[in-house]
């Protein structure tokens, strides 16, 4: 069952982007902010589209540039941030270096992205996609995930998706790209249930992870579906999208956490949590960890409720 409050209430299904964003914020800088990464995720999502992939890397033409997707979606979001004329500082996992947008710090904001998470299965034609994470000023380190005043996801599939959640409003909503080029508003997730599919990444680290192993033997042995895909976006918005299920990638001494937590974990994990899922390090919210270094990395879950207990009391618990 879904709940809705006053303001959700006024933005239809149906309805633009920039419909929405008018009635969800009034930070003028944030819509115009969300809508140039929009631009960008449209233009994104053509590159991915009609690369032509062979050898090592996927490329497409940029003015008379050959670029591969992933370095390609890196530029285009870089310059949709400039042109938004409010983003103080930029950082992309590509290059995980503050970059000056030349925007405000008071009044604007810093971004932090994942170009294209999943870029060894574009080839495949696999779904990949966009993450990014919205703080308010000029800070990204020293700062939690739950400082985000927004993130959101590009999804690159066989549709392509825009879902993002603000800090003023509740909810997760996706929006769909038409062939005109717009984009259309055509979900919003306020809950996420309980329900028997698994996604477990790093399963490597089961050979020396024995908690992580009696988890999974845990799925298995209850008959859970699995769904993975080895992409992030895809393998979490699915979360999202069917309201149930779990997201895993644990550490174990021989496979470290490999997982961001500025550039994937912290924005996904806003996403999660105001879809009315649940995150988690093994010990607490992924929102709650504060981001001392740029590049620093972290095990992460995301789930219903019930799942994130599971997963915190089979990693951590005392039995
Ligand atoms: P790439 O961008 O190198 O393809 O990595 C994708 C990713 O970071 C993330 O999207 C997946 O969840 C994770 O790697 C998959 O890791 P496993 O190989 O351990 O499943």
């Amino acid at each position: 069952a879904k709940h809705t409050t006053s303001l959700v209430t006024k933005c239809e299904i149906g309805e633009s982007l920039e419909e929405f964003l008018t009635k969800a914020t009034t930070d003028k800088a944030l819509i115009r902010l969300m809508m140039c990464m929009g631009e960008a995720l449209r233009t994104i999502a053509f590159k991915v589209r009609t690369a032509s992939c062979g050898g090592t890397a996927c490329v497409n033409s940029f003015g008379d540039e050959q670029l591969a997707v992933d370095l390609l979606a890196n530029k285009l979001l870089f310059e949709a941030l400039t042109y938004s004329h409010f983003c103080k500082y930029a950082c992309s996992e590509e290059i995980p270096e503050l970059q000056d947008m030349g925007g405000p710090a008071e009044g604007g904001f810093s971004v932090a992205f994942d170009p294209l998470d999943g870029s060894s299965i574009v080839d495949t034609n696999f779904t990949v996609g966009t993450i990014f994470g919205v703080w308010p000023g000029d800070k990204l380190t020293g700062v939690t995930g739950r400082d985000q005043v927004a993130a959101a996801m590009g999804i690159f599939g066989p549709r392509t998706t825009y879902v993002l959640a603000l800090k003023d409003i509740p909810g997760t909503h996706e929006f769909l790209l038409l062939d005109e080029g717009k984009w259309q508003h055509v979900k919003d997730t306020y809950e996420i249930g309980e329900g028997k599919m698994f996604s477990p990444g790093n399963l490597r680290a089961t050979f020396d992870n024995p908690e992580y192993d009696k988890l999974i033997n845990y799925y298995v042995r209850e008959k859970y579906t699995l769904r993975y895909t080895g992409g992030m976006v895809p393998d979490v918005n699915q979360i999202i999208v069917k309201e149930k299920g779990i997201f895993t990638n644990v550490a174990s001494p021989s496979a470290k956490a490999k997982l961001r937590l500025l550039f994937e974990v912290a924005p996904l994990g806003f996403l999660i949590e105001k879809a009315g899922g649940y995150s988690s390090d093994g010990q607490k919210s992924v929102l709650d960890k504060v981001i001392e270094n740029l590049d620093d990395r972290t095990q992460v879950a995301y789930g219903s409720k019930n799942e994130i207990i599971r997963f915190e009391e089979t990693l951590y618990g005392s039995s």
